[in-house]
């Protein structure tokens, strides 16, 4: 299905095909979050307190957490909000949640060297988020260069080599380099050979949380010591399937990077995507990227309205 929806898009009726895709890889979140909330009344009456609780399961389940699920259903108790009304008080309040985060795209500055630093968990999609959007600043006509970032094992570096090859652009990649080393040599090379992107891979074991932040602020230092603009997006990466430990996650590479934005993975195989809502509120962290399937072009922007219509639809 995805895949007859791209075959057929081109730059003119992308938008269109764009928000059936996020629709189709949405439909297990808003089938949860709605098709067991919204589908079970019949009648109009102001909704009760055996229902009410049911909502807020339903949220808790969808992942929203516990917290915002509670605003929400005290709001819907003391506003004496209605089945009929229900969808779009829903609606207003989910899209209220994504304010708490600056709703931008994701920084891009053609005249700059526009840096990308990935980080997150292992196997949350960092190397194939990075392989994809390589793939679209190419296809845009930028200058690009991939960082083999991830420098413990040498399986990833191969894996990121894979997708530089598959997206036609550049990397940077040496054995038993340290990653800030290569974040720092990547700027160099940007400037000497006129790269405008460059997208950064780093390492996820959060087994060793300590060193693990440690090496990720040397890599954003580096950066920042190199850079005189303010033109480097840090982006966490977070497989939409893990749900509520992505709060977690973004708790601890937050402290280590001062995050700006979320790429959320493998929202085509989850009913999680939920998780942004919490994260908007209480990182302020808007997402910005949506992965929706293992393939180069996979990877959608984050666009609110679009995402909440998704949800709702
Ligand atoms: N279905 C699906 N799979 C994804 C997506 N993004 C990444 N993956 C898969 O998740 C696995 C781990 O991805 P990888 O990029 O290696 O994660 P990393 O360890 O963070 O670099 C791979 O098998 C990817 O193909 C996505 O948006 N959808
Ligand atoms: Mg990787």
């Amino acid at each position: 299905m995805f895949n007859f929806f791209k075959k057929k898009q081109d730059e003119q009726d992308s938008s269109k095909n764009m928000s059936n895709t996020l629709k189709s890889a949405l439909s297990k979140t808003a089938d949860m979050l709605f098709g067991d909330i919204l589908n079970t009344f019949s009648k109009d009456k102001v909704i009760d307190d055996f229902e009410l609780d049911d909502i807020e399961a339903t949220l808790i389940q969808a992942d929203l957490g516990i917290d915002l699920a509670f605003d929400a259903v005290e709001k819907i108790r003391h506003q004496k909000i209605k089945t009929s009304q229900l969808k779009d008080f829903l609606k207003q309040e989910f899209s209220n949640i994504l304010d708490y985060a600056p709703q931008n795209d994701l920084k891009f500055d053609k005249d700059k060297i526009n840096i990308y630093l990935f980080a997150g968990v292992n196997g949350a999609g960092k190397t194939t988020t990075i392989g994809k959007l390589a793939h679209q600043f190419k296809q845009k006509g930028q200058k690009v260069l991939v960082v083999a970032g991830d420098t413990f094992r040498a399986a990833a570096q191969e894996q990121l080599d894979v997708w530089a090859k598959r997206a036609g652009v550049d990397i940077l990649s040496e054995n038993k380099a340290d990653s800030a080393s290569l974040a720092y040599r990547s700027i160099d090379m940007a400037r000497k050979d006129n790269y405008n992107v460059v997208l950064i891979d780093t390492a996820g074991r959060l087994q060793n949380k300590f060193n693990l932040i440690e090496e990720l602020k040397k890599v954003k230092n580096v950066i920042y010591t190199k850079l005189e603009d303010d033109n480097l997006e840090t982006i966490l990466v977070l497989d939409g399937t893990q749900g509520q430990n992505g709060l977690n996650q973004a708790m601890v590479f937050n402290e280590a990077l001062d995050l700006s934005a979320l790429a959320i993975t493998k929202l085509d195989g989850s009913p999680k995507g939920g998780i942004i809502f919490p994260i908007a509120k209480n990182y302020h962290l808007p997402a910005k990227l949506i992965g929706i399937g293992e393939k180069i072009d996979d990877l959608i922007p984050f666009k609110k309205e679009e995402f909440i219509d998704a949800l709702f639809s």
